[in-house]
């Protein structure tokens, strides 16, 4: 079998030969003394696609957001955050072992916490009660099937939030995807919060890198918790150059991994004992569960790999398809066709 198509996630994109050659020829210095002429061209660049003061280059969006939770909170302090959200599902407990800080986690159906469930905890007496510290949004939301959070959500928090003089910070992995979602600029969904995370390493198609911005005083914290953790990077600029491309060049594509998904989306549809509602598709992730198919995800994984398509296993019966730069068109024709075969063949 010669085609693999691999949708397991957005992070798995090569970078395109623009970046590779920008790469080559980058102007490089120490940027530990702010001598990397491209980093610091990346950081500005950044800081105005999302309509902030300043940004900080860094090695991972798991960095990023760390970064952001320590510059923000003091040990002892709660930060609220939704109970699917990658921050608290995937990062670690990097906020607790690093931060000294202790979720409180809230479930939701969009992902963004409640605002009066936000103001119940923001409005306790500190010296009473450990002090909330920071409310983290995600936008798109990755396990909830790379959903926007819709604007007026968002702006209810801060609203929340900003009576008690506390900061939200966005994990904005994937802020691009839902700025052609929401039909806006990023800069709008990041004007609600006081920091952004976002990657340039998942669709952008960078080979590494994330921008953490926010305001210069919060960027400089932001620099120091990245020397704290070890991301302080020297000639960073060869993997910046890339950074550069991706989000000069590679956001307006983002619509056709849309496009994609939804035909992902639409083409699982028809084995109706899936109930997967393409409406629910906004971007480029589709997420199933595999338990109408009396298989687990990993079964399902197994199967379909064997035909070509590579998946996530997202819990013991989920699975998710993400669409990105290095599936095509054709690609993703391919991929419904082997995929409702396997789901036919199941069910029969
Ligand atoms: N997400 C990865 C996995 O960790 C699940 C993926 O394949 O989607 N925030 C969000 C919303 C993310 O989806 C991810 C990565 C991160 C942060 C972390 O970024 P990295 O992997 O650069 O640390």
């Amino acid at each position: 079998m010669d085609r693999m198509v691999d949708l397991r996630s957005d992070t798995v994109t090569k970078p395109t030969p623009k970046m590779r050659s920008a790469m080559m020829s980058a102007e490089v210095g120490d940027d530990c003394y702010g001598e990397d002429a491209t980093v610091n061209e990346l950081e500005r660049l950044a800081a105005e696609k999302v309509g902030k003061e300043a940004a900080v280059y860094v090695p991972t969006g798991t960095m990023g957001n760390t970064a952001a939770i320590l510059s923000h909170t003091h040990p002892g302090d709660n930060i609220i955050v939704d109970i699917e959200c990658h921050i608290y599902y995937y990062e670690r407990g990097n906020m607790a072992s690093l931060g000294g800080v202790m979720p409180v986690v809230m479930a939701s159906d969009d992902g963004c916490p409640e605002p009066d469930k936000v103001e119940e905890y923001l409005q306790r007496d500190v010296t009473r009660f450990p002090r909330t510290g920071l409310v983290c949004l995600e936008n798109t939301h990755n396990r909830r099937g790379g959903r926007t959070i819709p604007l007026e959500r968002m702006k209810t928090i801060r609203e929340v939030t900003a009576k008690y003089g506390r900061p939200v910070h966005l994990d904005g992995a994937r802020i691009f995807n839902a700025a052609h979602a929401l039909g806006v600029e990023a800069r709008e969904i990041a004007s609600y919060v006081d920091s952004v995370m976002f990657c340039l390493s998942k669709g952008l198609s960078a080979p590494v890198g994330s921008m953490i911005a926010g305001s210069a005083e919060f960027i400089q914290k932001a620099r120091i918790a990245r020397k704290r953790l070890g991301g302080a990077m020297r000639q960073a600029g060869v993997l910046a150059a890339a950074g550069i491309v991706a989000l000069t060049e590679m956001t307006d594509r983002l619509v056709e991994d849309h496009q994609n998904a939804k035909i992902l989306a639409e083409g699982l549809a028809q084995i109706e004992a899936l109930e997967l509602n393409p409406e629910k598709v906004e971007t480029n992730i589709v997420i199933f569960d595999t338990k109408p198919l009396r298989l687990t995800a990993a079964e399902f994984g197994e199967k379909a790999i064997k035909r070509g398509v590579k998946v996530s296993l997202y819990g013991p019966t989920t699975v998710r398809l993400v669409t990105n730069k290095d599936v095509s068109r054709e690609d993703t024709l391919y991929a419904v066709d082997v995929l409702v075969d396997l789901m036919k063949e199941t069910l029969s």
